[in-house]
């Protein structure tokens, strides 16, 4: 078939390097740029397939999220924005490690498997973060695209969410919202202004953020955002990507894990900033104290204060909506308690990666799901929506009910329902803290989170560690989890656990306690014991 011979022509191209390994993870392919021409262009291939087995329009992006920057990698978008699926995750790593005279067999493979009519139409939309290895990478995307006949839509400079959102809004057929970079904007910021400009009398210091765009993507799209809130948010940004180096010193990730200020970014004692990571579908918040001290607000004081508002604004509107908050192992021990035993809502934990969280999130009315990394957005199910828009526009719902109702819809539309975001979780958190007259000092005494630290381990081989209850325990090496109980014991309010990475080839060591002392020793036993 001619279709093929152009996939062999075009391959010869982007052709494998012998003996290459790689393997679509959790964060789809990643690793250091030069490795990955090959990947992109048969990703570019499989999106296409993709696109003509769900008749409807696919996403690629290119970016390696906060790892440095010479790195790179590559993610797809299933229709409705979500991650594909784990048979389609597997197809991705038998056609990347299919070598080069074996990659048409391969191909034909998954044609063959998933009954592939090959004359439907294709479409693929592509976007990239900012390092420099982007523009080359999404080129390959785009040739793979075309080797098979696809069409494709070349965004160029996108953060990660954005993407997701402009797939989501072609396959709904603009009901999500219009499928461009303004029509993102629009939807977003009308909803931000209509949730402040009720509240009166906000200072000038209430409506200031320091933003620290991670020297990527996030701050080239920030500082497009801006002229669309106009006077309602003042950003100051910094790592803006005109100086520093991506994700160096600075970002999400960088603050969160090193729990310290980003370089580059100058404030005074007690103002609000937040953190984007390198493709912007991460935030953490933090403010110093007049005392010097950081103080960091994670993906679990996020979710706290969405599903605090929420909670009460649906008691204000009268709407009995089942709400849920939906974790991984990685959440503060302490803001489990809060959400249960003060909040009184429901709260489940998944194994770490966003598509778990995602998929228990869509169990209820309402679901509010962030990993302690500051990835996380709201879900609204169908039926809540629709009870939320009928009371809003019901003329008979009294003007409290009416009010809350209307806060509830732009909530709905601030919100990036299809990943985390972290343009639109900012914008939502700055409202929320506006309409509750909220500092950030405030939020962050809502509780106090419990000293935890996070270690790295180097081991030979990371899967021969297995483990269960969403990821809280170890099931093998045999013994390894009677060693952490053992240890555990000796601290008060403790809690330690041991995964192998999803993303780099080590074990991660997760340990909080009372006292970061205690917390720090425990880090480090627990380390011994998994060598
Ligand atoms: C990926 C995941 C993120 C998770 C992280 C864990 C997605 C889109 N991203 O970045 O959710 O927190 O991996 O990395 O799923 P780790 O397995 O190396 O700890
Ligand atoms: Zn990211």
């Amino acid at each position: 078939m001619a279709q093929f011979q152009e996939v062999s022509k075009q391959s010869s191209l982007h052709p494998k390097p012998a003996g290459l390994v790689l393997q679509y993870g959790t964060a789809g392919f990643r690793t250091n740029a030069k490795h990955l021409d090959h990947i992109m262009f048969r990703m570019g291939l499989l999106a296409t397939l993709r696109s003509k087995k769900t008749k409807a329009t696919i996403g690629v992006m290119v970016t390696a999220s906060h790892n440095p920057e010479e790195d790179n990698g590559v993610k797809l978008v299933d229709p409705m924005g979500e991650m594909v699926t784990p048979a389609w995750e597997g197809y991705a790593t038998q056609l990347a490690n299919a070598e080069q005279e074996d990659l048409l067999t391969a191909l034909k493979d998954v044609i063959e498997k998933e009954a592939i009519n090959m004359s439907q139409e294709a479409n693929v939309f592509v976007g990239k973060d900012t390092r420099s290895s982007s523009a080359s990478l999404s080129q390959a995307v785009l040739d793979g695209v075309s080797a098979l006949g696809g069409h494709s839509k070349d965004y160029g400079l996108l953060t990660t969410p954005q993407l997701h959102y402009m797939v989501c809004c072609q396959n709904t057929q603009g009901k999500y919202g219009e499928a461009t970079v303004d029509g993102y904007y629009n939807k977003l910021c009308q909803a931000f202004i209509q949730l402040t400009k009720s509240v009166s009398n906000r200072t000038d210091d209430q409506k200031h953020l320091y933003v620290d765009g991670a020297n990527g993507i996030g701050a080239l799209k920030v500082h497009e955002m801006e002229r669309h809130v106009k006077r309602e948010l003042q950003i100051s940004l910094f790592n803006d990507g005109t100086k520093g180096k991506l994700n160096y010193e600075c970002g999400a990730d960088f603050v969160k894990v090193q729990q310290e200020p980003p370089t580059g970014i100058e404030t005074n004692a007690g103002e609000r900033c937040c953190s984007f990571d390198g493709d912007a579908d991460r935030i953490v918040f933090y403010y110093t104290d007049p005392e010097g001290q950081f103080h960091l607000l994670d993906g679990d004081k996020i979710a706290t204060l969405i599903s605090t508002f929420l909670k009460e604004t649906l008691t204000q509107a009268g709407l009995d909506l089942k709400i849920a908050v939906v974790q991984t192992a990685y959440a503060n021990g302490s803001s489990t308690h809060y959400l249960e035993d003060t909040m009184k809502v429901i709260v489940r934990c998944t194994k770490t990666g966003v598509k778990h969280l995602h998929h228990a999130a869509q169990e209820f009315d309402i679901g509010v799901y962030f990993e302690a990394n500051g990835h996380g957005t709201v879900l609204f199910s169908k039926e809540a929506e629709e009870k939320i828009q009928q009371l809003a526009k019901n003329p008979n719902t009294d003007d409290q009910r009416k009010r809350a109702a209307l806060l509830l819809q732009n909530t709905i539309n601030v919100i990036n329902q299809t990943v985390g975001d972290a343009i639109s979780d900012m914008l939502l958190i700055e409202a929320i803290l506006a309409i509750k007259g909220m500092t950030i000092q405030q939020w962050d005494a809502i509780y106090t989170d419990l000293p935890n630290r996070q270690l790295k381990v180097k081991v030979a081989d990371r899967r021969v560690i297995d483990t269960t209850d969403a990821e809280r325990r170890a099931v093998s090496p045999a013994g390894l989890q009677e060693t952490i109980d053992s240890l555990v014991k000796k601290y008060r309010l403790a809690r330690s656990f041991v995964r192998p990475s999803g993303t780099e080839d080590v074990v991660r060591v997760y340990a909080e306690a009372e006292t970061q002392e205690s917390t720090d020793t425990l880090a480090h036993e627990v380390s011994l014991a998994v060598y």
